[in-house]
């Protein structure tokens, strides 16, 4: 579309000039056609700002959580302080959900800019205008695969966490190209004196409010005192069997009739001194231990939990194994990736790894693993074996 601009005259109008309008539409921007204030370089750079701070805090706790699953073998993760996982995951998550308001925001401030015609001006502005397509793709896939993710709705036909974890490498590489190439406009913008400041702070205070009301009504999944304000979470503390949310369920597992099956014994096999097999009695003769654990799971939500049970290193001395052994941990299940999961030496020696027999009092339920569940400190969901039957030394 042409626009037409009037022609200047000389002589003044017949009406007075309409006095300042105080109106958003102020006029002057570079994109010509959308001249809201509140889409101005201002509201630009401080949404941007917060955005690169949300991502930042995303990248480094999504790869925590990545590397806490697939250590590399010259690492170990520290199995203190207990909570550490339960807090970077829950900010990963509700973090990650409090981004979106601002997300949607920010398209609408820059909208117009985005979808300029023509859409390059010269071959290295074709190259930066990729770099924001792959930031604004990237960012919308991170936030719309993760709320689904977090939803239990696998809408997509591609592993979720394999196109998560290698879209933030792009989405981080993206940003950095932004944030170079914009810092200069965004300083000035956010260092120079607004003149019309009303109008666009109602609006970041209306965007920074959408985000923090998100935050509160989802923050309850991994944060007990706020549990009952989490009308948005789909999972809770003290919802679920003996207080704690349930995803697989045992009958989901297929392992309900093994799980009860008094023949039910625990194997300790592998690089062992002696192979060990143990009745749930054998267990229950074991010095009792009780350790207060959260399950944090991978998708944000966690619960706090009183276990009982014998320690999983007084188990491996059973059998005479290594300090420097890992362990791995098997389930009755027989199939799905959360069947087995590693211990490394620092996690296996900490008198808190439990292999837990009761919670809150009561035999484990079968939904969190009866007869016998791995449960750790520093630790992802995942990682928490539901229903052991067999410690395989490595
Ligand atoms: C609403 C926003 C988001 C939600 C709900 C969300 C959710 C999740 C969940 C549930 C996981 C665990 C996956 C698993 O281990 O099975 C995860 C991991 C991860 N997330 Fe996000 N995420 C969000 C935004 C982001 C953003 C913006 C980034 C990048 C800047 C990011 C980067 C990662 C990474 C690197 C991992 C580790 C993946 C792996 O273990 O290989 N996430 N996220
Ligand atoms: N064998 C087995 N163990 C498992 C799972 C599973 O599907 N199978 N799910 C894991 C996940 S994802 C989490 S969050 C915790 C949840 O434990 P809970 O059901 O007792 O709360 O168990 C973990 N242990
Ligand atoms: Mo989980």
């Amino acid at each position: 579309m042409v626009r037409h601009r009037p022609p200047r005259t000389l002589t003044p109008p017949l009406t007075p000039p309409p006095p300042p309008s105080p109106s958003p539409r102020a006029g002057g921007s570079p994109a010509g056609r959308f001249t809201s204030a509140l889409r101005g370089e201002r509201t630009a750079a401080l949404l941007g700002a917060a955005l690169a701070a949300a991502f930042t805090t995303a990248f480094v706790t999504g790869l925590i959580s990545h590397y806490m699953q697939h250590p590399p073998g010259w690492a170990q993760w520290p199995s203190r302080p207990v909570n550490l996982y339960r807090v970077t995951q829950g900010l990963h998550v509700i973090g990650g959900l409090a981004t979106v308001p601002l997300l949607l925001a920010k398209l609408w401030a820059v909208y117009p800019r985005l979808l300029r015609r023509p859409p390059a001006r010269s071959a290295a502005d074709a190259g930066y205008r990729l770099v924001v397509l792959l930031l604004v793709g990237g960012a919308l896939f991170q936030l719309v695969t993760g709320v689904l993710n977090i939803s239990y709705w696998y809408a997509f036909p591609f592993p979720f966490t394999t196109a998560h974890y290698w879209t933030s490498y792009i989405l981080i590489g993206a940003l950095l190209v932004h944030a170079a190439r914009e810092w200069p406009t965004a300083r000035r913008a956010v260092m120079t004196r607004p003149g019309d400041a009303v109008g666009r702070r109602g609006f970041l205070l209306a965007v920074a409010g959408a985000g923090g009301a998100v935050a509160l009504t989802t923050a309850g999944s991994t944060f007990a005192p706020l549990a009952r304000l989490a009308l948005l979470a789909p999972r809770r503390p003290g919802t679920g069997p003996q207080g704690v949310p349930v995803n697989t369920s045992a009958a989901g597992a297929g392992v309900l009739a093994a799980a009860r099956d008094p023949a039910w014994r625990l194997t300790v096999t592998g690089r062992v001194r002696r192979e060990v097999v143990l009745s749930l009695d054998d267990l229950r003769a074991l010095p009792p231990r009780t350790a207060r654990l959260p399950i944090a799971c991978v998708e944000g939500w966690s619960a706090g939990a009183t276990w009982e049970g014998v320690r999983l290193r007084d188990v491996l001395r059973l059998a005479g194994v290594d300090d420097g052994a890992h362990v791995r941990v098997e389930s009755l299940q027989t199939w799905g990736i959360y069947r087995t999961s590693r211990v490394a030496p620092a996690h296996w020696h900490d008198p808190l790894t439990l292999l837990a027999l009761r919670i809150a009092g009561e035999p484990l339920h079968p939904d969190h693993g009866y007869p016998c569940r791995l449960i750790a400190p520093n630790r992802p969901g995942v990682m928490q074996t539901k229903w052991v039957h067999r410690l395989v030394v490595e």
